[in-house]
Protein backbone atom coordinates (compact mmCIF):
# COMPACT_ATOMS: atom_id res chain seq x y z
CA UNK A 1 0.00 0.00 0.00
CA UNK A 2 1.15 3.48 -0.26
CA UNK A 3 -0.27 7.20 -1.28
CA UNK A 4 -0.65 7.72 -4.46
CA UNK A 5 -3.91 7.71 -5.82
CA UNK A 6 -6.07 5.16 -7.69
CA UNK A 7 -7.26 8.73 -9.68
CA UNK A 8 -4.68 9.93 -11.75
CA UNK A 9 -6.93 10.87 -14.83
CA UNK A 10 -5.39 14.08 -15.94
CA UNK A 11 -7.73 16.64 -14.75
CA UNK A 12 -8.47 19.43 -17.31
CA UNK A 13 -10.93 22.57 -16.96
CA UNK A 14 -13.67 20.10 -16.66
CA UNK A 15 -12.01 17.97 -13.89
CA UNK A 16 -11.20 14.22 -14.50
CA UNK A 17 -13.67 13.84 -17.69
CA UNK A 18 -12.11 14.22 -21.00
CA UNK A 19 -11.46 17.70 -22.24
CA UNK A 20 -13.26 16.70 -25.58
CA UNK A 21 -16.53 17.11 -23.65
CA UNK A 22 -16.26 20.91 -24.65
CA UNK A 23 -15.87 20.55 -28.34
CA UNK A 24 -18.48 18.06 -28.21
CA UNK A 25 -20.44 20.31 -26.36
CA UNK A 26 -20.21 22.96 -29.36
CA UNK A 27 -21.51 19.85 -31.80
CA UNK A 28 -24.10 19.26 -29.13
CA UNK A 29 -25.35 22.66 -29.14
CA UNK A 30 -25.16 22.74 -33.00
CA UNK A 31 -27.18 20.12 -33.39
CA UNK A 32 -29.64 21.11 -30.50
CA UNK A 33 -30.30 24.22 -32.17
CA UNK A 34 -30.69 22.88 -35.63
CA UNK A 35 -33.37 20.02 -34.44
CA UNK A 36 -35.52 22.42 -32.70
CA UNK A 37 -35.84 24.26 -35.84
CA UNK A 38 -36.60 21.37 -38.17
CA UNK A 39 -38.86 20.58 -35.88
CA UNK A 40 -40.40 23.71 -35.29
CA UNK A 41 -40.49 24.25 -39.21
CA UNK A 42 -40.97 21.30 -40.31
CA UNK A 43 -42.77 18.53 -38.46
CA UNK A 44 -44.80 20.37 -35.66
CA UNK A 45 -47.50 21.87 -38.43
CA UNK A 46 -48.26 18.71 -39.14
CA UNK A 47 -48.56 17.38 -35.68
CA UNK A 48 -51.24 20.51 -34.88
CA UNK A 49 -53.07 20.01 -38.06
CA UNK A 50 -53.89 15.89 -37.32
CA UNK A 51 -54.29 16.55 -33.83
CA UNK A 52 -51.17 14.17 -33.50
CA UNK A 53 -51.27 15.51 -29.35
CA UNK A 54 -55.15 13.47 -29.09
CA UNK A 55 -53.18 10.07 -29.98
CA UNK A 56 -49.56 10.01 -29.15
CA UNK A 57 -48.26 12.73 -26.96
CA UNK A 58 -48.04 16.86 -26.80
CA UNK A 59 -45.98 18.83 -29.51
CA UNK A 60 -42.45 19.43 -27.75
CA UNK A 61 -41.71 22.66 -26.60
CA UNK A 62 -38.24 24.15 -27.14
CA UNK A 63 -37.30 23.17 -23.51
CA UNK A 64 -38.14 19.75 -23.88
CA UNK A 65 -35.43 19.74 -27.04
CA UNK A 66 -33.32 21.97 -25.43
CA UNK A 67 -32.90 19.83 -21.85
CA UNK A 68 -29.42 18.84 -21.10
CA UNK A 69 -27.93 15.35 -21.11
CA UNK A 70 -28.90 13.87 -17.67
CA UNK A 71 -27.03 11.84 -15.10
CA UNK A 72 -29.24 10.12 -12.39
CA UNK A 73 -26.87 8.63 -9.36
CA UNK A 74 -28.23 6.14 -7.37
CA UNK A 75 -27.30 3.62 -4.74
CA UNK A 76 -27.43 2.55 -1.11
CA UNK A 77 -26.26 5.40 1.45
CA UNK A 78 -22.53 6.06 1.82
CA UNK A 79 -21.85 4.27 -1.63
CA UNK A 80 -19.91 7.36 -2.41
CA UNK A 81 -22.44 9.13 -4.66
CA UNK A 82 -21.69 12.78 -3.41
CA UNK A 83 -18.38 12.04 -3.49
CA UNK A 84 -18.27 10.77 -7.17
CA UNK A 85 -20.07 14.16 -7.90
CA UNK A 86 -17.31 16.12 -6.37
CA UNK A 87 -14.94 14.21 -7.79
CA UNK A 88 -16.13 15.22 -11.70
CA UNK A 89 -16.19 18.49 -10.56
CA UNK A 90 -13.06 18.86 -8.75
CA UNK A 91 -15.11 20.56 -5.88
CA UNK A 92 -18.24 20.00 -3.69
CA UNK A 93 -21.43 21.99 -4.87
CA UNK A 94 -23.38 24.23 -3.21
CA UNK A 95 -25.66 22.22 -0.12
CA UNK A 96 -23.44 18.97 -0.44
CA UNK A 97 -22.58 16.93 2.07
CA UNK A 98 -20.29 13.88 2.50
CA UNK A 99 -20.14 11.61 5.46
CA UNK A 100 -20.02 7.79 6.62
CA UNK A 101 -23.70 8.15 7.85
CA UNK A 102 -26.90 9.24 5.93
CA UNK A 103 -25.91 12.55 4.81
CA UNK A 104 -27.65 13.50 1.34
CA UNK A 105 -31.36 13.31 2.46
CA UNK A 106 -32.86 14.70 -0.63
CA UNK A 107 -32.84 14.90 -4.76
CA UNK A 108 -30.33 17.78 -5.68
CA UNK A 109 -30.19 18.27 -9.51
CA UNK A 110 -26.64 19.85 -9.99
CA UNK A 111 -27.05 22.50 -12.99
CA UNK A 112 -25.34 25.15 -14.55
CA UNK A 113 -25.56 28.55 -13.57
CA UNK A 114 -23.71 31.98 -13.41
CA UNK A 115 -23.49 32.04 -9.74
CA UNK A 116 -23.14 29.48 -7.20
CA UNK A 117 -27.17 29.12 -5.35
CA UNK A 118 -29.00 26.66 -3.50
CA UNK A 119 -32.99 26.71 -5.32
CA UNK A 120 -35.09 25.28 -3.29
CA UNK A 121 -37.85 22.29 -4.57
CA UNK A 122 -41.34 24.41 -5.13
CA UNK A 123 -39.07 27.25 -6.52
CA UNK A 124 -37.32 24.92 -8.73
CA UNK A 125 -40.53 22.59 -9.98
CA UNK A 126 -42.24 26.31 -10.99
CA UNK A 127 -38.83 28.05 -12.22
CA UNK A 128 -39.14 28.69 -16.43
CA UNK A 129 -35.90 27.32 -17.79
CA UNK A 130 -35.53 24.23 -15.75
CA UNK A 131 -37.18 20.78 -16.62
CA UNK A 132 -38.56 20.31 -13.44
CA UNK A 133 -41.56 21.09 -13.88
CA UNK A 134 -42.99 17.23 -13.95
CA UNK A 135 -42.00 16.90 -10.37
CA UNK A 136 -45.01 18.89 -8.88
CA UNK A 137 -47.24 15.79 -9.18
CA UNK A 138 -45.18 14.03 -6.20
CA UNK A 139 -46.33 16.85 -3.87
CA UNK A 140 -45.17 18.78 -0.75
CA UNK A 141 -43.20 16.31 1.14
CA UNK A 142 -41.18 15.32 -1.92
CA UNK A 143 -40.61 18.99 -2.94
CA UNK A 144 -39.37 19.63 0.40
CA UNK A 145 -36.89 16.57 0.15
CA UNK A 146 -35.66 18.07 -3.74
CA UNK A 147 -33.22 21.07 -4.70
CA UNK A 148 -31.28 22.61 -7.52
CA UNK A 149 -27.89 23.29 -6.86
CA UNK A 150 -26.22 25.82 -9.20
CA UNK A 151 -22.78 26.35 -10.01
CA UNK A 152 -20.68 27.63 -12.89
CA UNK A 153 -18.65 24.71 -14.16
CA UNK A 154 -17.48 23.91 -17.96
CA UNK A 155 -19.25 20.14 -17.28
CA UNK A 156 -22.38 21.01 -16.25
CA UNK A 157 -22.80 23.16 -19.28
CA UNK A 158 -23.30 19.36 -21.48
CA UNK A 159 -24.75 17.71 -18.48
CA UNK A 160 -27.26 18.15 -15.33
CA UNK A 161 -25.63 15.42 -12.75
CA UNK A 162 -28.88 13.91 -10.19
CA UNK A 163 -27.70 13.12 -6.65
CA UNK A 164 -29.71 11.28 -5.07
CA UNK A 165 -30.78 10.39 -1.35
CA UNK A 166 -29.25 6.79 -0.43
CA UNK A 167 -31.42 4.28 -0.61
CA UNK A 168 -32.27 3.22 3.05
CA UNK A 169 -33.25 -0.18 4.42
CA UNK A 170 -36.17 -0.49 6.63
CA UNK A 171 -39.87 0.26 6.83
CA UNK A 172 -39.37 3.08 9.18
CA UNK A 173 -36.97 5.41 6.56
CA UNK A 174 -40.08 4.22 4.08
CA UNK A 175 -42.53 5.52 5.73
CA UNK A 176 -40.69 8.57 7.58
CA UNK A 177 -40.16 9.71 3.66
CA UNK A 178 -43.38 10.56 2.61
CA UNK A 179 -43.45 10.21 -0.87
CA UNK A 180 -43.16 7.75 -3.60
CA UNK A 181 -39.62 7.18 -3.66
CA UNK A 182 -39.45 4.09 -6.49
CA UNK A 183 -42.03 6.57 -8.97
CA UNK A 184 -39.79 9.82 -8.25
CA UNK A 185 -36.76 7.38 -8.91
CA UNK A 186 -38.82 6.07 -12.16
CA UNK A 187 -39.68 9.93 -13.19
CA UNK A 188 -35.64 10.98 -13.13
CA UNK A 189 -34.81 7.58 -14.82
CA UNK A 190 -36.85 7.97 -17.77
CA UNK A 191 -35.52 11.40 -18.31
CA UNK A 192 -31.65 10.55 -17.90
CA UNK A 193 -29.48 9.18 -20.51
CA UNK A 194 -26.96 7.91 -18.05
CA UNK A 195 -27.62 6.15 -14.67
CA UNK A 196 -24.91 5.33 -12.42
CA UNK A 197 -25.80 3.03 -9.59
CA UNK A 198 -23.09 3.05 -7.09
CA UNK A 199 -22.59 -0.06 -4.91
CA UNK A 200 -19.74 -0.05 -1.70
CA UNK A 201 -17.17 -2.63 -2.76
CA UNK A 202 -16.33 -3.01 1.14
CA UNK A 203 -19.31 -3.01 2.14
CA UNK A 204 -21.38 -5.14 -0.34
CA UNK A 205 -25.49 -4.51 0.95
CA UNK A 206 -28.76 -4.73 -1.32
CA UNK A 207 -31.71 -3.56 0.68
CA UNK A 208 -35.44 -4.01 -0.18
CA UNK A 209 -35.98 -0.79 -1.02
CA UNK A 210 -32.45 -0.76 -3.41
CA UNK A 211 -34.36 -3.91 -5.15
CA UNK A 212 -37.58 -1.95 -5.95
CA UNK A 213 -35.77 0.92 -6.98
CA UNK A 214 -33.82 -1.22 -9.26
CA UNK A 215 -37.00 -2.99 -10.55
CA UNK A 216 -37.68 0.20 -11.68
CA UNK A 217 -35.02 0.72 -14.30
CA UNK A 218 -36.68 -2.15 -16.08
CA UNK A 219 -36.54 -1.51 -19.76
CA UNK A 220 -33.92 1.33 -19.10
CA UNK A 221 -30.80 -1.18 -18.89
CA UNK A 222 -29.43 0.03 -21.75
CA UNK A 223 -28.79 3.58 -19.77
CA UNK A 224 -27.72 1.57 -16.35
CA UNK A 225 -23.87 1.56 -15.77
CA UNK A 226 -22.77 -0.39 -12.31
CA UNK A 227 -20.03 1.41 -10.34
CA UNK A 228 -18.67 -0.90 -7.96
CA UNK A 229 -16.67 2.01 -5.92
CA UNK A 230 -14.38 2.03 -3.04
CA UNK A 231 -12.47 -0.51 -4.95
CA UNK A 232 -9.32 0.70 -2.92
CA UNK A 233 -10.73 -0.73 0.16
CA UNK A 234 -10.49 -4.04 -1.17
CA UNK A 235 -7.39 -6.25 -2.36
CA UNK A 236 -7.27 -8.23 -5.92
CA UNK A 237 -8.44 -11.56 -4.38
CA UNK A 238 -11.26 -9.69 -2.26
CA UNK A 239 -12.70 -8.13 -5.23
CA UNK A 240 -12.87 -11.04 -7.77
CA UNK A 241 -15.40 -12.06 -4.65
CA UNK A 242 -17.32 -8.93 -4.09
CA UNK A 243 -17.65 -8.61 -8.30
CA UNK A 244 -19.23 -12.66 -8.18
CA UNK A 245 -21.53 -11.25 -5.40
CA UNK A 246 -22.67 -8.25 -7.17
CA UNK A 247 -23.63 -10.25 -9.81
CA UNK A 248 -25.16 -13.01 -8.05
CA UNK A 249 -27.05 -10.33 -6.37
CA UNK A 250 -28.34 -8.33 -9.58
CA UNK A 251 -29.16 -11.02 -11.52
CA UNK A 252 -31.97 -12.10 -8.72
CA UNK A 253 -33.24 -8.35 -9.47
CA UNK A 254 -32.11 -7.61 -12.93
CA UNK A 255 -33.67 -10.40 -15.78
CA UNK A 256 -30.42 -10.29 -17.73
CA UNK A 257 -27.42 -8.35 -15.34
CA UNK A 258 -24.80 -9.40 -17.82
CA UNK A 259 -26.07 -6.26 -20.10
CA UNK A 260 -25.45 -3.96 -17.10
CA UNK A 261 -21.74 -2.65 -17.75
CA UNK A 262 -19.97 -2.71 -14.60
CA UNK A 263 -17.37 -0.37 -13.64
CA UNK A 264 -14.48 -0.53 -10.65
CA UNK A 265 -12.92 2.20 -9.23
CA UNK A 266 -13.03 4.65 -6.15
CA UNK A 267 -13.75 8.13 -6.85
CA UNK A 268 -12.80 10.34 -4.77
CA UNK A 269 -11.07 13.82 -4.60
CA UNK A 270 -9.06 13.17 -1.13
CA UNK A 271 -7.79 9.75 -0.80
CA UNK A 272 -6.34 8.34 2.64
CA UNK A 273 -2.65 7.18 2.86
CA UNK A 274 -3.89 3.57 3.22
CA UNK A 275 -5.21 1.49 0.36
CA UNK A 276 -4.74 -1.45 -1.49
CA UNK A 277 -2.94 -0.93 -4.67
CA UNK A 278 -2.85 -4.99 -6.34
CA UNK A 279 -5.62 -3.80 -8.44
CA UNK A 280 -4.44 0.07 -9.30
CA UNK A 281 -3.56 -0.76 -13.11
CA UNK A 282 -7.49 -2.44 -13.82
CA UNK A 283 -8.65 0.44 -11.64
CA UNK A 284 -7.11 3.15 -13.21
CA UNK A 285 -8.25 1.73 -16.73
CA UNK A 286 -12.39 1.15 -15.39
CA UNK A 287 -11.95 4.53 -13.86
CA UNK A 288 -10.64 6.40 -17.35
CA UNK A 289 -13.55 3.98 -19.26
CA UNK A 290 -15.58 5.48 -17.25
CA UNK A 291 -14.98 8.97 -17.41
CA UNK A 292 -14.51 8.47 -21.06
CA UNK A 293 -18.07 7.61 -21.27
CA UNK A 294 -19.50 10.15 -19.57
CA UNK A 295 -17.38 12.65 -22.14
CA UNK A 296 -19.01 11.31 -24.60
CA UNK A 297 -22.55 11.88 -23.02
CA UNK A 298 -23.36 15.04 -25.10
CA UNK A 299 -22.60 13.47 -28.17
CA UNK A 300 -24.94 10.46 -27.63
CA UNK A 301 -27.51 12.26 -26.13
CA UNK A 302 -27.77 14.32 -29.40
CA UNK A 303 -28.00 11.37 -31.62
CA UNK A 304 -30.72 9.92 -29.30
CA UNK A 305 -32.98 13.24 -29.59
CA UNK A 306 -32.44 13.05 -33.10
CA UNK A 307 -33.27 9.88 -33.42
CA UNK A 308 -36.44 10.44 -30.61
CA UNK A 309 -37.23 12.86 -33.34
CA UNK A 310 -36.92 11.11 -36.89
CA UNK A 311 -39.10 7.97 -35.05
CA UNK A 312 -41.69 11.52 -33.59
CA UNK A 313 -41.38 12.46 -37.53
CA UNK A 314 -42.46 8.89 -38.84
CA UNK A 315 -45.02 8.64 -36.57
CA UNK A 316 -46.88 11.66 -37.04
CA UNK A 317 -46.31 11.30 -41.01
CA UNK A 318 -48.50 7.78 -40.96
CA UNK A 319 -50.36 9.07 -38.06
CA UNK A 320 -51.54 12.00 -40.45
CA UNK A 321 -51.55 9.77 -43.47
CA UNK A 322 -54.44 7.74 -41.80
CA UNK A 323 -56.59 10.70 -40.07
CA UNK A 324 -56.56 12.29 -43.99
CA UNK A 325 -57.75 8.71 -45.36
CA UNK A 326 -60.10 7.84 -43.30
CA UNK A 327 -61.81 11.50 -43.13
CA UNK A 328 -62.08 11.17 -46.95
CA UNK A 329 -63.59 7.82 -46.48
CA UNK A 330 -66.52 9.91 -44.56
CA UNK A 331 -69.98 10.46 -46.93
CA UNK A 332 -70.45 14.11 -47.34
CA UNK A 333 -74.04 14.17 -45.92
CA UNK A 334 -75.85 10.93 -44.72
CA UNK A 335 -75.34 8.05 -42.82
CA UNK A 336 -72.01 9.65 -41.27
CA UNK A 337 -72.34 7.80 -37.99
CA UNK A 338 -73.05 4.32 -39.43
CA UNK A 339 -69.87 4.92 -41.54
CA UNK A 340 -67.70 5.80 -38.93
CA UNK A 341 -68.60 3.10 -36.78
CA UNK A 342 -68.05 0.36 -39.77
CA UNK A 343 -64.09 2.49 -40.29
CA UNK A 344 -63.52 1.71 -36.92
CA UNK A 345 -64.32 -1.79 -37.21
CA UNK A 346 -62.19 -2.39 -40.26
CA UNK A 347 -59.07 -0.60 -39.12
CA UNK A 348 -56.36 -3.28 -39.58
CA UNK A 349 -57.62 -3.47 -43.47
CA UNK A 350 -57.82 0.42 -43.58
CA UNK A 351 -54.48 0.45 -42.14
CA UNK A 352 -53.13 -1.31 -45.16
CA UNK A 353 -55.06 0.51 -47.85
CA UNK A 354 -52.89 3.52 -46.17
CA UNK A 355 -49.88 1.20 -45.96
CA UNK A 356 -49.78 -0.27 -49.65
CA UNK A 357 -50.93 3.53 -51.49
CA UNK A 358 -48.14 5.04 -50.00
CA UNK A 359 -45.52 2.46 -49.70
CA UNK A 360 -44.81 2.77 -45.55
CA UNK A 361 -43.23 1.10 -43.55
CA UNK A 362 -45.86 -1.60 -41.72
CA UNK A 363 -43.47 -1.04 -38.53
CA UNK A 364 -44.41 2.71 -38.20
CA UNK A 365 -48.62 1.64 -37.71
CA UNK A 366 -49.61 2.48 -34.34
CA UNK A 367 -51.81 -0.73 -32.96
CA UNK A 368 -55.57 -0.84 -34.46
CA UNK A 369 -57.14 -1.38 -30.65
CA UNK A 370 -55.22 1.36 -29.19
CA UNK A 371 -55.75 3.68 -32.19
CA UNK A 372 -59.59 2.99 -32.04
CA UNK A 373 -60.38 3.84 -28.73
CA UNK A 374 -58.87 6.99 -28.86
CA UNK A 375 -60.72 7.61 -31.90
CA UNK A 376 -63.23 6.71 -30.49
CA UNK A 377 -63.64 10.22 -28.84
CA UNK A 378 -63.70 12.32 -32.05
CA UNK A 379 -66.04 12.67 -35.47
CA UNK A 380 -63.79 11.40 -38.35
CA UNK A 381 -65.31 14.19 -40.13
CA UNK A 382 -63.82 16.96 -38.13
CA UNK A 383 -60.56 15.59 -39.21
CA UNK A 384 -58.52 17.85 -41.97
CA UNK A 385 -58.08 16.10 -45.57
CA UNK A 386 -54.81 14.92 -46.18
CA UNK A 387 -52.19 17.79 -47.35
CA UNK A 388 -49.73 16.82 -49.60
CA UNK A 389 -47.85 20.03 -48.86
CA UNK A 390 -47.51 19.39 -45.16
CA UNK A 391 -46.37 15.56 -45.79
CA UNK A 392 -43.48 16.81 -48.43
CA UNK A 393 -42.18 19.01 -45.96
CA UNK A 394 -41.60 16.39 -43.43
CA UNK A 395 -40.72 14.29 -45.98
CA UNK A 396 -37.87 16.57 -47.27
CA UNK A 397 -36.50 16.72 -43.04
CA UNK A 398 -36.58 12.86 -43.06
CA UNK A 399 -34.65 12.53 -46.56
CA UNK A 400 -32.03 15.30 -45.88
CA UNK A 401 -32.15 17.41 -43.11
CA UNK A 402 -32.28 14.65 -40.57
CA UNK A 403 -29.18 12.92 -42.36
CA UNK A 404 -27.13 16.13 -42.66
CA UNK A 405 -27.62 16.56 -39.28
CA UNK A 406 -26.40 13.02 -38.58
CA UNK A 407 -23.33 13.95 -40.63
CA UNK A 408 -22.53 16.12 -37.74
CA UNK A 409 -21.41 12.81 -36.24
CA UNK A 410 -19.35 11.09 -38.35
CA UNK A 411 -18.50 8.12 -36.05
CA UNK A 412 -21.97 7.22 -36.34
CA UNK A 413 -22.27 6.90 -40.08
CA UNK A 414 -22.58 3.64 -42.37
CA UNK A 415 -23.43 2.55 -45.69
CA UNK A 416 -27.27 2.33 -44.99
CA UNK A 417 -29.62 4.66 -47.04
CA UNK A 418 -31.72 7.32 -46.35
CA UNK A 419 -34.84 4.92 -46.58
CA UNK A 420 -33.52 4.44 -42.92
CA UNK A 421 -35.03 7.68 -41.71
CA UNK A 422 -37.83 7.96 -44.51
CA UNK A 423 -39.38 4.76 -43.20
CA UNK A 424 -40.38 4.10 -47.44
CA UNK A 425 -40.79 0.58 -48.08
CA UNK A 426 -37.75 -1.06 -50.32
CA UNK A 427 -39.39 -2.76 -53.41
CA UNK A 428 -41.66 -5.55 -52.57
CA UNK A 429 -40.12 -6.35 -49.07
CA UNK A 430 -41.20 -4.75 -46.15
CA UNK A 431 -38.86 -2.24 -44.31
CA UNK A 432 -39.69 -3.14 -40.86
CA UNK A 433 -36.86 -2.31 -38.71
CA UNK A 434 -35.03 0.67 -40.58
CA UNK A 435 -33.25 2.45 -38.20
CA UNK A 436 -33.62 5.06 -36.34
CA UNK A 437 -36.14 3.50 -34.70
CA UNK A 438 -36.77 -0.03 -32.76
CA UNK A 439 -36.87 -2.83 -34.80
CA UNK A 440 -40.00 -4.64 -35.42
CA UNK A 441 -41.27 -7.86 -36.33
CA UNK A 442 -44.78 -7.90 -36.19
CA UNK A 443 -46.96 -6.33 -39.23
CA UNK A 444 -49.04 -3.51 -37.64
CA UNK A 445 -49.37 -4.67 -34.25
CA UNK A 446 -46.94 -2.76 -32.57
CA UNK A 447 -47.50 0.38 -31.25
CA UNK A 448 -44.65 0.68 -29.25
CA UNK A 449 -42.45 3.04 -27.86
CA UNK A 450 -39.39 1.67 -26.78
CA UNK A 451 -35.89 3.95 -26.53
CA UNK A 452 -34.79 4.32 -29.77
CA UNK A 453 -31.14 2.64 -30.00
CA UNK A 454 -27.72 4.53 -30.41
CA UNK A 455 -27.40 3.02 -33.82
CA UNK A 456 -28.58 5.70 -35.93
CA UNK A 457 -27.84 5.17 -39.86
CA UNK A 458 -26.90 7.59 -42.09
CA UNK A 459 -27.27 8.40 -45.75
CA UNK A 460 -25.53 10.86 -48.03
CA UNK A 461 -28.11 13.66 -47.95
CA UNK A 462 -28.28 13.59 -51.74
CA UNK A 463 -29.81 10.13 -51.48
CA UNK A 464 -33.18 9.05 -52.44
CA UNK A 465 -34.78 12.55 -52.69
CA UNK A 466 -38.47 12.59 -52.93
CA UNK A 467 -38.62 9.25 -54.39
CA UNK A 468 -42.55 8.50 -53.00
CA UNK A 469 -43.77 11.38 -55.12
CA UNK A 470 -45.23 9.47 -57.62
CA UNK A 471 -47.14 7.46 -54.94
CA UNK A 472 -49.92 9.94 -55.20
N1 LIG B 1 -12.56 4.15 0.71
C1 LIG B 1 -13.33 4.97 0.02
N2 LIG B 1 -14.19 5.77 0.67
C2 LIG B 1 -14.97 6.61 -0.05
C3 LIG B 1 -14.88 6.66 -1.48
N3 LIG B 1 -15.79 7.57 -1.92
C4 LIG B 1 -16.39 8.09 -0.82
N4 LIG B 1 -15.88 7.54 0.31
C5 LIG B 1 -16.28 7.82 1.70
O1 LIG B 1 -17.54 7.22 1.91
C6 LIG B 1 -18.33 8.01 2.79
C7 LIG B 1 -19.67 8.30 2.15
O2 LIG B 1 -19.53 9.13 1.04
P1 LIG B 1 -20.71 9.98 0.43
O3 LIG B 1 -20.18 10.60 -0.81
O4 LIG B 1 -21.33 10.87 1.46
O5 LIG B 1 -21.74 8.82 0.06
P2 LIG B 1 -23.27 8.94 -0.39
O6 LIG B 1 -24.08 8.77 0.83
O7 LIG B 1 -23.45 7.80 -1.34
O8 LIG B 1 -23.44 10.26 -1.04
C8 LIG B 1 -17.53 9.27 3.08
O9 LIG B 1 -16.91 9.11 4.32
C9 LIG B 1 -16.51 9.31 1.96
O10 LIG B 1 -15.32 9.94 2.34
C10 LIG B 1 -13.96 5.77 -2.13
O11 LIG B 1 -13.84 5.74 -3.36
N5 LIG B 1 -13.20 4.97 -1.32
MG1 LIG C 1 -24.78 11.73 -0.61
Amino acid sequence: MNSSNHATAATGQNGPVPESTSNQDDLYQTAINRLKHIYRKKLKPLETNYNFEGFHSAPLTDMDIEAKPMVLLLGQYSTGKTSFVEYLLRSPYPGAHIGIEPTTDRFIAITDGPESKVIPGHAAAVAGGLPFHGLQKFGNSFLSRFQVSQMSHPLLRSMTIIDSPGVLSGEKQRIERGYDFPAVIEWFAARANLILVLFDGHKLDISDELKAAITTLRGQEDKVRIVLNKCDQVNGQELMRVYGALMWSLGRVVHSPEVMKVYLGSFWTNPPQHRYEDCRDLLEKEQHDLLQELGELPKTAAIRKINEIVKRARLARVHALIVGHLRERMPSMFGKKKKQAALLDSLPTEFQKVQLKHNLAPGDFPDPSTFREKLQLYKLDSFNKVNLRLIDVVDDALARDFPQLMGLFPGTSSHQTSHAFTGYSTGGQSESSGQPGPSRTSTMASGDTDPPSYNVAVSSPKATPHSHTSRY
